[in-house]
């Protein structure tokens, strides 16, 4: 498996994490979203909508990190990243889809070039828009914490699950752009169980080939 991916994407970090919990090795393709190799003909042929991270599997690509980490989670199935109960498989897909959804895609890169190309935003104004966004997801997201009685170390459980994968690449982005995260100590709590894994640790955006 090829995984077509840049150090500091979100989407891409989430997607090693579930690919090193899964225990699957794949060939590290680096895309620098710096120099704008993603919107270059050769990733253009990967991937048509420009966007990291691609899986490139026995002949296809794989695009979207939902579909792939759902598609890895049917092929690969042991560990499980989705609890049995389909009440709480929806709860566990709500907070992957609460990052997933809400806060990664206002943050994304080709956003925040709109706000300081097109509108002429300062980097002030495009940290304030990133903060906003994850502190209304954030909020959200430790209140579920905090409603789910049944919960251990983790977003959900004992286990790391697809809540998880979603949420520490965001904590990564949201300590990149300098929002306090004390606000919210549960997540925090989450962050630091999976930081000792080193599934997480060998997912993160520092210790990846193209760093830098
Ligand atoms: N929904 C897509 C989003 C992928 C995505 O937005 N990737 C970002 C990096 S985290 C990207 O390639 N951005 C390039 C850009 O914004 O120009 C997924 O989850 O795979």
């Amino acid at each position: 498996m090829k995984l077509y991916n840049f150090f500091r994407s979100g989407t891409s970090h989430r997607l090693r994490i579930a690919l090193n919990l899964k225990g699957l090795q794949t060939e590290y393709v680096a895309v620098d979203l710096r120099t704008e190799q993603h919107l270059k003909d050769e990733f253009k042929a990967v991937n048509p909508q420009m966007l990291v991270p691609a899986l490139a599997v026995d002949g296809k690509v794989l695009i979207q990190s939902p579909a792939i980490i759902e598609w890895l989670e049917e092929t690969h199935p042991t560990p499980a990243l989705l609890p049995t109960d389909a009440d709480d498989r929806a709860h566990v897909r709500a907070l992957a889809a609460l990052v997933g959804c809400d806060i990664h895609p206002v943050n994304n890169r080709r956003i925040l070039e709109y706000l300081r190309k097109t509108l002429s935003a300062d980097e002030a104004a495009v940290n304030a828009w990133c903060a906003t966004w994850i502190t209304a997801g954030f909020d959200a997201y430790e209140a579920l914490l905090a409603a789910d009685t049944k919960r251990g170390s983790f977003s959900f459980g004992n286990t790391p699950t697809i809540a998880d994968v979603y949420l520490i690449p965001q904590v990564e982005s949201a300590r990149r752009f300098k929002v306090d995260l004390s606000r919210w100590p549960r997540i925090s709590a989450v962050d630091a169980a999976c930081a000792e894994l080193d599934a997480f640790k060998n997912a993160a955006p520092l210790v990846q080939p193209d760093a830098g």
